[in-house]
């Protein structure tokens, strides 16, 4: 584990969250998984802020917002690197309000931030950080105009950045329900984008076909969350040498949100 522990970047230190509204389940999704409990939702976004207090995060609670019942999936509203935060423009009109909340939280913690212009769309699902480098998805949310802006901006901050389409991905809805960065250019990914050029660098934990859901894991300082229910993977994280905290996110997933949407973490 001290292997996995060197050359990490600075440790994040806090994360947004924002509690699920009564009307979640008016949210979008491509789901046929049924309509999530509002109680379940509830208790399961508790254990996951229990969850990241663990991991040494302080957290910074919005207030639940029925105006959209999406806006429990934060991630979606900001890309925050160690130098800037840039404020995204989600692909979804039903979603774009979201970010005005998180702007006003931003702005005490980021003397630079940015943000995505029309007519570029981005979500922060779709942008995977790993270390000074950026995978970018172009998805049904994040369209190309939107891309290259963001990889622009991180070229002003000097990061490097590789654009991925996952367009014609069958089953994912963002760039992140299908990768995950556990750090020392490790990464956890579905079978359909292992081949993909951009990981060619890296040292691949490649999802068993029927826990393809578990690729979207979060690694959180000395820790990764990741989904309950899916043992291989489990399996293949622990033998890695990661702490693990499994979590249940039945209700998330049935509105097309895995672990990583549930929080901004910085
Ligand atoms: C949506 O369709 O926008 C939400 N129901 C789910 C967003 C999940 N976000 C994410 O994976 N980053």
């Amino acid at each position: 584990m001290s292997d996995i522990l060197n050359n990490r970047k600075p440790a994040f230190t806090r994360a947004i969250v924002r509690k699920p509204a009564p009307n979640f389940a008016e949210g979008l999704t491509t789901q046929n998984l049924g309509t999530p409990s509002y109680d379940k939702a509830l208790e399961q976004h508790e254990a996951y802020c229990a969850a990241l207090r663990q991991c040494g995060l302080e957290l910074i609670e919005l207030p639940t917002d029925a105006a959209y019942p999406d806006s429990t999936f934060v991630e979606d509203t900001a890309i925050l690197t160690p130098n800037c935060a840039i404020l995204t423009r989600p692909g979804a009109p039903s979603r774009q309000g979201e970010v005005d909340s998180v702007r006003d939280v931003l702005i005490h913690y980021y003397s630079r931030l940015y943000a995505i212009q029309p007519p570029g769309t981005l979500d922060g699902g779709d942008i995977c950080e790993a270390g000074r480098h950026f995978f970018i998805g172009i998805s049904q949310r994040t369209n190309e105009a939107g891309a290259l802006q963001l990889a622009e901006i991180l070229a002003g901050e000097g990061y490097t950045s590789e654009l991925i389409d996952i367009r014609h991905t069958p089953g994912i809805l963002h760039l992140k329900s299908g990768i995950a960065y556990l750090g020392e250019k490790r990464v956890a990914v579905i079978q359909a984008l292992a081949d993909h050029p951009a990981f060619r660098e890296y040292e691949l934990l490649r999802l068993p076909p029927d826990e393809e859901y578990a690729a979207n894991c979060v690694r959180v300082n000395e820790y990764v969350l990741m989904a309950a229910g899916y043992p291989h993977f489990q399996k293949m994280l622990d033998e890695a040498g990661y702490q693990l905290i499994v979590l249940e996110m039945s209700e998330y997933q049935k509105m097309d949100g895995g672990l990583s949407c549930l929080s901004l973490r910085f």
